[in-house]
């Protein structure tokens, strides 16, 4: 049984991957290039500035460090709008009750995540009274997969790394959670996430039980 649970964001708890990829296209798009679905899984669990040095160097356009800073903040301009009717009812199935078992059990969970919007999204969804601890993109030096998100969430909790249960959407976020030491779950297909402990579709399929084994 884990002493600890930490859990990734975007693609764990709230799908936000979808406006992510809208406002990226739309800035690709007037940059003058494509950019696919296919092209944004490369930016999942990746920093907003790494995201955007990604997109440019798709699209092959170089811009100056002043002129990369206006293209992130408009992008997450637009990205915030369109969250900003998002609400409950789009917490992903099975994390409501998975938080509820743990409760129960008295196991302590944090967030990891890289995006800075964290804590606005979990205030919009109404989980952030939930979690004991959050540790996000703001709170954080090294990007996902340098594991610091994972050992701060599990220092916040007082508990030991190797006690700690991951769970994480992207191929950086799994690389954080085993260089951080933790059991790591990945949330999403093992043909595409490589690495992890155990594999989930949705957490749904998750309980203490499973965890136990
Ligand atoms: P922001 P996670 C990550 O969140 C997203 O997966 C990634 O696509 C995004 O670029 C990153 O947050 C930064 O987000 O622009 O809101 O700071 O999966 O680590 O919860
Ligand atoms: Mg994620």
């Amino acid at each position: 049984k884990p002493k600890a649970v930490l859990f990734d964001l975007d693609g764990v708890i709230v799908d936000t991957a979808k406006h992510h990829f809208q406002a990226w296209k739309q800035l690709a798009n007037e940059l003058g290039f494509s950019f696919t679905e296919q092209d944004n899984e490369r930016l999942k669990g990746v920093s907003r500035m790494d995201s955007l040095n990604i997109l440019l160097e798709i699209g092959q356009v170089t811009k100056s460090q002043s002129e990369k800073e206006e293209l992130a903040a408009r992008k997450n301009e637009r990205y915030v709008q369109s969250i900003s009717t998002m609400d409950e009812s789009e917490i992903l199935p099975g994390v409501i009750s998975f938080l509820e078992e743990l409760n129960e059990n008295h196991i302590p969970f944090a967030l990891g995540s890289a995006s800075k919007n964290a804590p606005r999204i979990l205030k919009k969804i109404g989980l952030y009274d939930q979690f004991h601890a959050i540790i996000d993109g703001n709170s954080i030096a090294n990007a996902k997969p340098d594991p610091e998100v994972f050992l701060k969430g599990a220092e916040a909790l007082s508990v030991n790394s190797k006690d700690c249960v991951v769970f994480e959407d992207a191929q950086s976020g799994i690389e954080a959670g085993k260089a951080a030491g933790m059991y790591v779950v990945g949330v999403g297909d093992s043909a595409i996430l490589k690495g992890a402990n155990d594999y989930i579709q949705s957490m749904e399929e998750m309980s203490l039980n499973r965890l136990s084994k």
